[in-house]
């Protein structure tokens, strides 16, 4: 009995030694990584790439559920279910050796094809996983070998397997000794790895910081500005801002870190079917002037009243300028425009090329360089397009293509290649759940419809007319409006429904339609308690 319990002890010791093995596996990673190729950490490529693989549903549970956090999640769990996959591949090298190195391996060489084939993998990128996977296979060889030894001075020779591993490294040792050898390994090996681990993530993230550099950057002042006019912004309790300042903004990417760009490094190449394959610098696009435009971006994943749109004042040049550079060759009808972390859009040419339509490079937003989440240091900005189809953040290239010879991110996860906003209305206040006290007070909220423009905004209060209300003064057909009424609410619960016509004279759609694969419509009704 007492046999069998020490025997399962070192079953769990496997397991010790097999986290450990793991753990020197990321940490010399992560020192490689800082030395050699910065994006080349195996946790991040792999959970890069489980982004990039995962079903839709399962994204949208991610998000549905963890929200803001469904990133830090992916990576705890990740992270756990690295402990207990290395912990399993201990165990297997005490009991059926050599299948714990053989796993290790396994890992090794899934997380090297994860960073290597990662869009903008450097050359030496498969460098640190490989030097991880030999660090860790050899500390999980020694320190299984140490345990073994440990094991066969407690319960003596065992059959089997292990047999010819299982002598005590040192035979006339004292008693304890293997089982000291065992410990002291362990506890090397452990606090290194963590030392060393979290170091270098620590300083791969700190040193040369973009966001130092973006701190320090002062973006060259506007030739034209954007005039706003009077009585473009209400002032209403509860509506909201006319201009989302860049922390409220919504964020929306596939990106697991936000990429760092370097402006001084960052390059625009505009190729595919173009007269000329043309480079462009940071700098060259400060170059060509820049002039402020006032536009709202509206996310495809954005329910009936829901947050995820937002209105800037960027700061940036025309599209048609740049695309003017490379020369568009005809018979071309899309852009296909690549973020440096391999995220695509496919933007129809004809919208980027219009005359009519303000499509941007952006460079700035509210005043300041591109937040790093916002797309630091370029971005692409096209009025009346979904953002996935045409907001490109961290812009690295413009492939001038054709629709049928190329396919964008989205387009094989069920959403169409091409997406026009579909115009909208929202109530901001009252807020759907918060009771407001009977008497006058305001319902207010924001109508969009990029590029066309909002003719009238209407509200209907329970089974009422539908009264047009008042207007903010409209920035541009670009930007949202801001609408508002006064109402006399009666105690009780009442419905508030809104709805928008455009300056074409169309009716917002009334049909509901879920947001894949071209975004949601519909009229927002809520119920409002009035006490
Ligand atoms: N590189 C990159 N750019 C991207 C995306 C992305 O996943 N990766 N998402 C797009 C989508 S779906 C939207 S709605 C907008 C959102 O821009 P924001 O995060 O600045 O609000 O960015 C677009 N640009
Ligand atoms: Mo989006």
């Amino acid at each position: 009995m007492a046999e069998r319990r020490s025997g399962k002890r070192f079953i769990a010791w496997a397991a010790l030694a097999g986290i450990i093995g793991g753990a020197v596996f990321l940490a010399t990673a992560e020192l490689f990584a800082l030395l050699f190729a910065r994006s080349a950490s195996p946790i991040l490529a792999v959970g890069g790439f489980v982004i990039d693989i995962v079903p839709q549903p399962f994204k949208e549970f991610a998000i549905a559920t963890f929200g803001e956090y469904d990133k830090i999640a992916l990576l705890a769990g990740l992270g756990l279910a690295v402990v207990i996959a290395s912990a399993i591949a201990g165990i297997l090298q005490l009991v059926r050796p050599p299948l714990g190195i053989v796993a290790l391996v396994v890992a090794g060489v899934l997380s090297t094809a994860a960073i290597v084939t990662r869009a903008g993998a450097v050359p030496l990128a498969f460098l640190p996983p490989v030097l991880g996977t030999i660090a860790g296979s050899f500390i999980l060889l020694l320190l299984v070998r140490r345990l073994r030894a440990w094991r066969t001075s407690v319960l003596g020779e065992r059959s089997g397997t292990e047999a010819a591993d299982a002598v005590p490294e040192n035979p006339a040792a004292p008693k304890g000794i293997d089982r000291r050898r065992f410990f002291a390994l362990a506890a090397i090996a452990g606090a290194s790895a963590l030392v060393v681990g979290v170091a270098s993530r620590a300083v791969t993230m700190a040193v040369g910081s973009v966001e130092a550099i973006r701190g320090a950057l002062k973006l060259p002042a506007a030739r034209s500005k954007v005039t706003v006019p009077d009585g473009a912004e209400l002032d209403i309790k509860g509506l909201s801002e006319l201009f989302t300042p860049n922390k409220d903004f919504y964020r929306v990417d596939t990106a697991l870190t936000v990429p760092s760009i370097d402006p001084d490094a960052w390059r625009l190449v505009i190729d595919g079917m173009v007269d000329q394959r043309v480079e462009l610098s940071f700098q060259d696009i400060l170059d060509m002037g820049l002039d402020e435009y006032a536009i709202t971006l509206t996310c495809v994943s954005n329910e009936v009243g829901g947050e995820l749109v937002g209105n800037a004042m960027w700061l940036g040049v025309p599209l048609r300028d740049v695309l003017k550079k490379a020369g568009v060759k005809s018979g071309a009808d899309m852009v296909l425009s690549t973020s440096v972390d391999g995220y695509t859009a496919s933007t129809p040419l004809a919208a980027l090329t219009d005359d009519n339509l303000d499509a941007i490079l952006a460079v700035g937003m509210n005043g300041e360089p591109l937040p790093l989440e916002h797309g630091f240091p370029v971005r692409m900005v096209v009025p009346g397009l979904y953002g996935y189809v045409s907001a490109t953040k961290w812009l690295t290239e413009l492939k001038v293509t054709t629709f049928a010879d190329d396919e964008a991110y989205w387009t094989p996860r069920g959403y169409s290649a091409e997406a026009p906003i579909k115009f909208s209305s929202r109530l901001d206040t009252p807020s759907i759940g918060e009771a407001v006290p009977a008497g006058k007070i305001p319902i207010a909220g924001v109508a969009w419809a990029q590029s066309v423009g909002i003719e009238r905004v209407e509200v209907r209060i329970d089974e009422g007319e539908w009264t047009a209300v008042t207007m903010s003064t409209p920035i541009n057909d670009d930007t949202w409006v801001q609408w508002f009424m006064e109402w006399d609410a009666t105690p009780g619960t009442h419905y508030v429904a809104v709805r928008a016509v455009n300056k074409n004279g169309d009716l917002q759609l009334e049909e509901r339609a879920p947001i894949a694969p071209n975004g949601s419509s519909g009229w927002q009704r809520s119920l409002i308690r009035v006490t």
